[in-house]
């Protein structure tokens, strides 16, 4: 074979193997087995992937299809008016996991419960935690959105249906990721293993690795935070804010979708907040299908996520919807918030 031959056949070979790296077969890799638990989790990420297809798919053709768009009239669990996308969100990640064999049980941020599919529960020895849709905001203005999920493993037969095992802390995470609808879609996943970015190829209909073990960078320009609630804050926080202020090389990023403005702080560095406030010292977000999963991934990458007095990996919750302040980010940036918020205690 001639050298121009072998050239052209080598960068055929790559390409090929780079468009066969889909996310069942990561996982495999990943595992280095092909035994039962490796053959779940590439399961269970392939289920999560065609539930981001799915939601992606409805979101690409949201503003020509009828009745996708608005809200339902409905309040949530959390206080929060429901989006048509909201309920078909969540939907979608009941669907694919029926008659899967795999997930007994569903715990997510727009059911007061978790919900049970019986038949799985004999065998089903996972459970999925996820937030359907993350900046619901941002959902009738086509901005970028997300998904949020994380596996755990079922402890106990939770015959009272109460899922209390599930009030442990996030380093039972078996994985942890999110989906992002932005301009193109990605699946950005942790088995415990570094975190990987995957990206949906609408041609093949499938996600596509594009990047493997993706460290946050210790420092970065960005701050992430809703600025409109500073008088709400405490005074320990305004002074970290006005510390970046008036420091030269930070500039501000937020988007109103904590997976878009956590995805860029991943590739570039920096730091997202979301703090409590005077009157709601727990904020906004909820630990078991936001803070905790995106804590896990970030910590995968090299960084670092607190309350601002704890590892959120380390809080244990008294109740499935409890909240938690999150700091959020690289190393170094993290650090210099926790240093102002001590000296406020
Ligand atoms: P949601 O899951 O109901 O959309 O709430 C979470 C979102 C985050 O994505 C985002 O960072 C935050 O809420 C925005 O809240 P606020 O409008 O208070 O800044
Ligand atoms: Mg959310």
């Amino acid at each position: 074979m001639t050298q121009v031959a072998e050239t052209l056949e080598s960068s055929t070979d790559k390409a090929l193997d780079r468009d066969c790296t889909t996310l069942s077969r990561h996982v495999l890799q990943q595992l280095q087995s092909f035994g039962p638990e490796a053959q779940d989790l590439s399961a269970l990420m392939n289920r999560i992937a065609l539930a981001g297809k799915l939601i992606a798919r409805r979101f690409t053709r949201a503003g020509l299809m009828e009745d996708v768009l608005g809200f339902t009239g409905e309040v949530n669990v959390q206080g929060e008016s429901v989006k048509k996308m909201d309920v078909y969100a969540n939907e979608v990640f009941i669907s694919v996991f029926k008659q899967s064999g795999l997930v007994c049980r569903l715990a997510s941020e727009e059911m007061e419960k978790p919900y049970y599919i019986p038949e799985n529960c004999p065998i089903g020895r996972y459970t999925l935690l996820y937030d359907p849709i993350d900046g619901s905001s941002n959902t009738d203005i086509n901005l970028s959105l997300g998904s949020i999920f994380s596996i755990r493993q079922q402890e106990g037969t939770d015959l009272d249906g109460e899922a209390k095992d599930l009030l442990n802390h996030g380093r039972k995470q078996l994985a942890a990721g999110y989906i992002l609808y932005g301009p193109s879609t990605m699946l950005v996943y942790s088995i415990g293993k570094g975190v990987h970015f995957f990206t949906l190829d609408p041609s093949l209909g499938e996600f596509i690795l594009t990047q493997e073990n993706v460290k946050i960078p210790e420092h970065g320009a960005v701050y992430s935070v809703n600025e409109g609630n500073f008088w709400q804050w405490e005074e320990s926080f305004r002074e970290y804010i006005r510390y970046v202020h008036k420091t030269e090389g930070y500039t501000a990023r937020y988007s109103g979708a904590m997976v878009s403005d956590i995805h860029r702080i991943l590739v570039q560095g920096g730091v997202f907040l979301y703090p409590g406030t005077l009157q709601k010292p727990e904020g906004k977000l909820r630990l078991l299908y936001e803070t905790a999963p995106l804590a896990y991934l970030i910590e995968q990458a090299g960084g670092l996520a607190t309350t601002g007095t704890e590892d959120i990996l380390d809080v244990v919750p008294k109740q499935l919807h409890q909240r938690t302040p999150l700091i959020i980010g690289s190393q170094q940036d993290v650090a210099k918030v926790e240093s102002f918020m001590q000296k406020g205690q």
